[in-house]
């Protein structure tokens, strides 16, 4: 029996509620007993049943007011109980038994190594006790853990540690208290034996906060770098947004076998060691600024989620978008904001557009909801984060944070909704937002055809705007949004029109608000090339038919390094899109001179741009192209790629030489500009690698390299312009790191998504290597979701054997953990885009998968939706 679905609209506020919750453990890793004493609150009057949720444990004993109840109802997602209509504050004591070696869902408390560790969101903490387990329900939480001192030597909670003791039989206990009433989901335990790097963070009002990050025995050597990107994020957020940490201790415990990034616990993060361990022999430029974004986005959710929390969790992206915004604002702040642009507009079209395209497609707050485990989307997320960043670029920094300071007056300590946020932003400011409200109900992602025209008596140039967006799975009608388009205008030569008699350019934010709006600008003296969607200012897809020499014009000359990268984006798109036109006819595929010559202007002009040059010569990915294009043809889009690369590597060669050789290093640094100087030298080596002389250097580059960034670049190059020198090299990674697999999981992706035709026997076969564990899921991810996100061609071989060997895989996880298995599937489901064949192929195997005993609701909700 699968799950109900749940609807944002029947949304009531809880009969009864928690306000204090004593929890005591007595942990084993088999056997684990929980008792839980809570403080009940009768809300509604006339409610005689008090309905806690709870699955996956056994039910002990339950207590009323020190009394046991023999009589209750109880399912296999619930305990209910008679309460007598006089009662409006009692006591309920119940205890239940877990096993947590024997959960593999890492879901409530489970065994992560030798450790205990809990994750709790969305709804982990009915796996521990019977609760009432949603977000509105804010209680004071005191936790005793009670366990076995050699085995456990660290116990924590959230809050702060009130009191510890030894016991008879090796045992000790630890009570900790959590000052802040906070919903469930926030709960976290963590038991276990670690090396702890120590620090502490004076807040701007002088308090001393004890920092501590626990780690795995052995790995100190690789926890700086977090610990300096906590403090960072600290401080950030007292001066952006004027929020200082309110508890007395911040803990972040690492741990390998997690199902996401991080978790923002109250005072007690955990973390997905992958975004904890870095040192420059174990991670890469990228996994530094991971580490550093995901740390300081479960900081910042201490204000953004925690202290102020979601009602409901149809309200998730008023946490998880407003704090994505917050950290991402926090790289761009402390680092290139055009490189961080850049990469969130990158994320954003290669995955949140087809998800809205999907049969996933639903709001940033969704309306309806089978697993909400399903829901920590790129659309909640990523497209959230935008709905947020729409509205800074409303009401300007200024009102948006006069927006913010309302909101967390108005509910700091409860449980509130996107409405609550929106029209704080809007009292606070001023700014209507009644239309831009729609970004939160309709879901697709708008499509904009620009037009324009020049009266170059009038100097007048107009820009014709319509707006329409496609009917997504879940919603037919569409309405027209409020949507800011950012639009700069550049002369001929790609100088920016001036305001007139000013030095300042002329760069707008027009209001679209209807289907057909047209937008004037007046004393422009000749016909200008418009620069639309700078910043990427909406989450849209604009069309305008650029001519090649325009979008090269901006491309090499627009002061605005993310319009720069922007046209480098339309150019590549419209190369491919002209060569998918002669593949279908047979003929020879074309590349544009001028594009050729603009690239080796921008190697030749590089020195000062290195970060946005390495961006801007690199192909988009071949799932990045796919997102351009109505129908999918994966052979055809890998053939043109290899094509483009390797007409670049031939046009370009001398200057990526060139290039290559200035950018060595004498020695290893981690700062701004020796990342950007890598960055680039390694864009260069890609191409390089696909020349006569890329074996030997690609060699020589792995051998040389005293740092993962490069090691990696080397065997990506390799591996990717198919060297023979690749085995070699890739042999001699595997043999220095296969006890490690945070490291093993980059090789385990490299030879996911080689290019050739073995690579599923390759990716079958190395689900037997030593280093592999379909129990965890950095290591699944890594294999098997990079081969069927990433390797575009070898996934959709045309027999469909890489879709029987997912479905294959998606069942094992079906039964271990099916959030890990829903993550998966979506490759699957998105089918529509391919041709009948391959579409064929793919519902067969979603049909025998949706014929799995116990299929879980996860997988159930996905597949439903796209058999539907
Ligand atoms: N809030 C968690 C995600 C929880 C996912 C539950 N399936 C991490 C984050 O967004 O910060
Ligand atoms: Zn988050």
């Amino acid at each position: 029996m699968q799950a109900k679905a749940k609807y944002r609209k029947d949304y009531r506020t809880p009969d009864f509620t928690i306000t204090d919750i004593f929890l005591d453990f007595q942990l084993n890793a088999d056997d684990t007993l929980v008792t839980a004493k809570s403080k009940v609150k009768r809300l509604n009057p006339q409610a005689t049943e008090l309905r806690l949720d709870g699955h996956g444990m056994e039910l002990v004993s339950v207590k009323l007011n020190g009394h046991d109840i023999e009589h209750y109802k109880k399912d296999k997602e619930s305990l209910t109980l008679d309460i007598p209509q006089n009662l409006t504050d009692f006591e309920l004591k119940i205890q239940t038994c877990l096993n947590p070696a024997k959960n593999t869902s890492l879901q409530g408390l489970y065994q992560s190594g030798e450790a205990l560790c809990t994750q709790c969101e969305a709804e982990g903490f009915r796996q521990i006790t019977y609760f009432i387990d949603r977000p509105d329900v804010l209680a004071r939480y005191t936790t005793k853990i009670t366990a076995d001192k050699k085995a456990y030597p660290y116990l924590l909670s959230n809050g702060n540690c009130i009191a510890k003791g030894n016991l008879a039989d090796d045992k000790h206990w630890v009570e900790w208290q959590d000052p802040f009433p906070k919903p469930s989901y926030l709960f976290a335990l963590v038991a276990g034996d670690f090396d702890v790097l120590e620090d502490h963070f004076i807040t701007r009002s002088g308090r001393d906060v004890k920092l501590e990050l626990f780690v795995d025995k052995g790995n100190l050597d690789r926890a700086d770098f977090a610990m300096a990107s906590l403090k960072k994020a600290m401080k950030w957020d007292e001066e952006r947004f004027g929020l200082e940490y309110d508890l007395d201790i911040y803990m972040i415990v690492a741990v390998d076998f997690f199902n996401m990034g991080a978790m923002e616990n109250k005072g007690l993060n955990i973390f997905n060691s992958k975004y904890v361990l870095a040192n420059s022999q174990t991670a890469t430029d990228d996994d530094y600024l991971g580490v550093e974004s995901v740390i300081g986005h479960e900081y910042f959710h201490n204000w953004t989620g925690n202290r102020v929390t979601c009602r409901d969790w149809f309200q998730l992206s008023l946490k998880e978008g407003l704090t994505v915004f917050r950290d991402q604002e926090f790289s761009s702040d402390t680092g290139s904001r055009a490189v961080n642009r850049i990469n969130n507009v990158k994320l954003l079209r290669a995955m949140q557009f087809p998800e809205d395209a999907s049969p996933m497609s639903h709001p940033i707050r969704p309306e309806k909801v089978i697993e909400m485990n399903n829901f920590y989307t790129m659309t909640v997320y990523e497209k959230g984060a935008e709905v947020i960043r729409m509205m800074h670029t409303l009401l300007g920094e200024e009102g948006f944070q006069a927006g913010m300071r309302q909101y967390i007056a108005e509910n700091d300590g409860k449980a509130a909704t996107c409405d609550d946020f929106v029209r704080a932003m809007e009292t606070a400011s001023g700014v209507d937002l009644t239309q831009f409200r729609l970004w939160y109900s309709q879901s697709g992602t708008p499509q904009l055809t620009v037009t324009d025209d020049y009266d170059a008596d009038k100097q007048c140039y107009r820009l014709h705007v319509h707006q329409f967006t496609l009917e997504t799975a879940d919603q037919k009608e569409k309405t027209a949004l409020h949507i800011p388009l950012k639009v700069t205008l550049y002369t001929e030569q790609g100088k920016p029109v001036m305001l007139p008699n000013t030095d300042t350019p002329l760069s707008e934010i027009l209001n679209v608000t209807k289907a057909e709006q047209t937008f004037e600008f007046h004393h422009v003296p000749s016909k200008p090339i418009p620069a639309l969607l700078c910043d990427f200012s909406a989450p849209v897809k604009l069309t305008y038919e650029y001519e090649v020499s325009q979008l090269v014009t901006l491309m090499k000359f627009a002061e605005n390094d993310f319009i720069r990268w922007d046209a480098a984006q339309m150019l590549y798109n419209k190369v491919l899109r002209c060569n998918l036109k002669r593949y279908g006819k047979n003929e020879g595929f074309v590349f544009p001179d001028a594009l050729l010559n603009a690239l080796n202007w921008c190697l030749e002009n590089a020195k000062g741009h290195e970060s946005i040059i390495a961006l801007l010569l690199t192909l988009p990915t071949a799932v990045e192209f796919a997102e351009g294009v109505d129908q999918i043809d994966p052979t055809a889009i890998v053939e043109i790629r290899d094509y483009m690369q390797h007409r670049i590597a031939d046009a370009l060669k001398d200057n990526l030489v060139k290039v290559y050789r200035e950018l060595k290093a004498d020695h290893y640094e981690f700062n701004q500009q020796a990342i950007a100087d890598r960055a680039l030298r390694n864009a260069c080596l890609q191409y390089l690698a696909l020349l006569p002389m890329g074996e030997s250097l690609v060699t020589r580059h792995y051998f040389e390299a005293d740092n993962m960034t490069d090691t990696l670049a080397a065997l990506k190059a390799a591996t990717q312009g198919k060297c023979e020198a690749a085995e070699v090299l890739l042999t001699d990674f595997e043999e220095k790191w296969a006890h490690d697999g945070l490291v093993m999981d980059k090789w385990f992706t490299l030879q996911a998504t080689r290019p050739d035709a073995a690579a599923l026997t390759r990716v079958k076969n190395l689900m037997h290597h030593r280093s592999f564990s379909m129990t965890n899921p950095n290591r699944v991810r890594s294999l098997v979701g990079a081969f069927s996100t990433h390797n575009l061609a070898q996934f959709h071989q045309k027999d469909g054997s890489g879709y029987a060997f997912l479905e294959e895989v998606l069942e094992q996880l079906n039964a271990s953990n099916p959030q890990v298995a829903s993550r998966l599937i979506e490759p699957l489901i998105r089918y529509a885009r391919y041709d009948e064949e391959r579409q064929a192929l793919m519902k067969a195997q979603l049909e025998k998968l949706k014929k799995v005993d116990n299929l879980s609701n996860d997988l159930y909700e996905k597949i439903e939706k796209a058999l539907h």
